[in-house]
């Protein structure tokens, strides 16, 4: 078992003692550095003569901690993790082949995107576990431009946690930066044991789910160490990054990267701001556009802040280049979202209780109040207005058209990232919307009111992206009707 795992630090596998671990992470990195920005696996290549991109949910060996280290086995989609890079135009649809040669059903989910209900992906809401040895197509239209990811969606923080996902990008019919300047960065903390293999044991622990989720202690952006991408001064980059850790809140050093943030959760802002918060927090799930202008002599990199030393997990080493670029980038437009009417808005209440170290209260699950033999059994320790993993019923119904304004009261010891799928929302601050978002962080003690208007119809999970607490009670689900 690694040790550290609670408090959040990414501490390297090697337990001889921080300094000696913190070396030896620097010269991992170091030894993969030279290998530059390779582009991953793409769409194109995993196509078949229907238009169908086949992707074959099976496991797969490979090295995560440094390129001497013991191969992990992890479930891949198409032998990768993350799996093939889809990169489609505003509107097309995406066809995608859903072979499982798992050794458990799974499903695919389109995070972020406002999809056909039955395409969502949820087994157990939206259509069927997919068995063993069987196929389900998914078929649909992407109806915003934008970064987005998929992500497996039956026993999530099992499958997520061994490697299923990848980047889903939408792009715009005039993106801001040339296809070589639009660089995707898929970020995941793995937990590693002490020979630097996927500790693959402690997946289920209660002691993950009742508390911060499973966190890693390896970082990988597209599956490598610390990889360098190299930029050239006077060129405009987009950097979209996508956080696919279980649980981990990405806390990352702007100072580090600068830029512009032009995109939360894949909806564009409709004010670029400067990425110069003094901390920018970053949810299980979400996604940041950020804009980048680089000048000669500049060091850049991605720094994580949330451990209890700095760690550079990308860098950006920056080459003399030519002209330099106009400052105006043909910046990506909101997408057009039904703007929520406050004044007629329904209002719903959340409460969100259970967890390590807070009130537990009364948790009901499939109709038994659990005690604490119950909830080691059940593995159901939080819980939404008093239900642990409440599939039977909908939170709420609300009619199509219909302003919905969720109240979301956070009553434990954790932060949370809550997310919606099927709708974008935006937060309700003194009465003010901010931007439009899917995933939204809570702080313990804190409310949060989020609006949208239902314009989607089915059934939608709403739930916390941390995937252990999803699993340990905090999902829930909404229903849009047509009439
Ligand atoms: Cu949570």
């Amino acid at each position: 078992m690694v040790s550290n795992s609670e408090s959040g630090r990414l501490t390297p596998v090697n337990s001889r003692g921080q300094g000696q671990s913190r070396r030896r992470f620097l010269q991992a990195a170091g030894a993969l550095a030279a290998t530059g920005a390779v582009p991953g696996p793409s769409w194109a290549l995993a196509q078949v003569d229907d238009g169908f991109l086949e992707l074959t949910a099976r496991p797969a060996p490979k090295r995560l901690y440094e390129n001497t280290g013991l191969p992990s086995d992890l479930w891949t989609y198409n032998g990768t993790a993350p799996g093939p890079e889809i990169r489609v135009k505003h509107r097309e649809r995406v066809r995608v082949r859903l072979i499982n040669e798992l050794p458990e059903a799974t499903s695919i989910h389109w995070h972020g995107i406002r999809i056909d209900n039955a395409m969502d992906g949820v087994a157990g809401l939206t259509q069927d576990p997919v068995p063993p040895g069987e196929v389900f197509e998914y078929d649909f239209e992407v109806p915003d431009a934008g970064t987005f990811w998929y992500h497996a969606h039956t026993k999530s923080w099992n499958q997520v946690g061994r490697g299923l996902y990848g980047a889903l990008i939408v792009e715009e019919n005039t993106p801001p930066t040339g296809r070589e300047q639009d660089l995707v960065l898929v970020v995941d903390d793995w937990r590693l044991t002490r020979d630097g293999r996927l500790d693959t044991e402690s997946f289920g622990s209660l002691h993950d789910w009742s508390h911060g989720g499973r966190l890693g202690n390896w970082l990988t952006v597209n599956g490598r160490t610390n990889p360098d991408f190299r930029l050239q001064a006077g060129e405009i980059y987009r950097l979209r990054i996508i956080n696919a850790a279980n649980a981990r809140i990405l806390a990352i050093d702007p100072k580090r990267i600068g830029g512009d943030l032009i995109a939360y959760d894949g909806q564009p802002l409709a004010v670029p701001r400067p990425f110069d918060w003094e901390v920018e927090l970053m949810g299980p799930g979400q996604r940041f556009d950020l804009i980048l202008r680089p000048e000669a002599e500049s060091d850049l990199a991605l720094v994580e802040l949330s451990g209890n030393q700095p760690l550079t997990f990308a860098r950006f080493p920056v080459e003399q280049g030519g002209a330099i670029k106009a400052p105006d980038v043909r910046l990506p437009k909101p997408n057009p979202f039904a703007a929520p009417d406050l004044g007629a808005a329904r209002v719903f209440e959340l409460d969100m209780t259970g967890g390590a170290m807070g009130r537990m209260g009364q948790i009901l699950h499939k109709g038994e109040v659990l005690d604490r033999d119950g909830m080691r059994r059940t593995g159901q320790v939080w819980a939404f207005n008093g239900h642990a993993g409440n599939l039977e019923a909908p939170l709420f119904q609300a009619h199509l058209g219909e302003t919905v304004v969720i109240r979301t009261r956070n009553l434990t010891r954790w932060p949370h990232a809550m997310h919606a799928h099927g709708h974008h929302f935006r937060i309700l601050q003194d009465g003010a919307l901010g931007e439009w978002r899917d995933t939204f962080l809570i702080a313990p003690e804190e409310q949060v009111e989020i609006a949208f208007q239902a314009e989607n119809p089915g059934k939608w999970l709403f739930h916390c992206h941390m995937l252990e607490h999803a699993a340990g009670g905090m999902t829930s689900w909404f229903e849009v009707l047509r009439a």
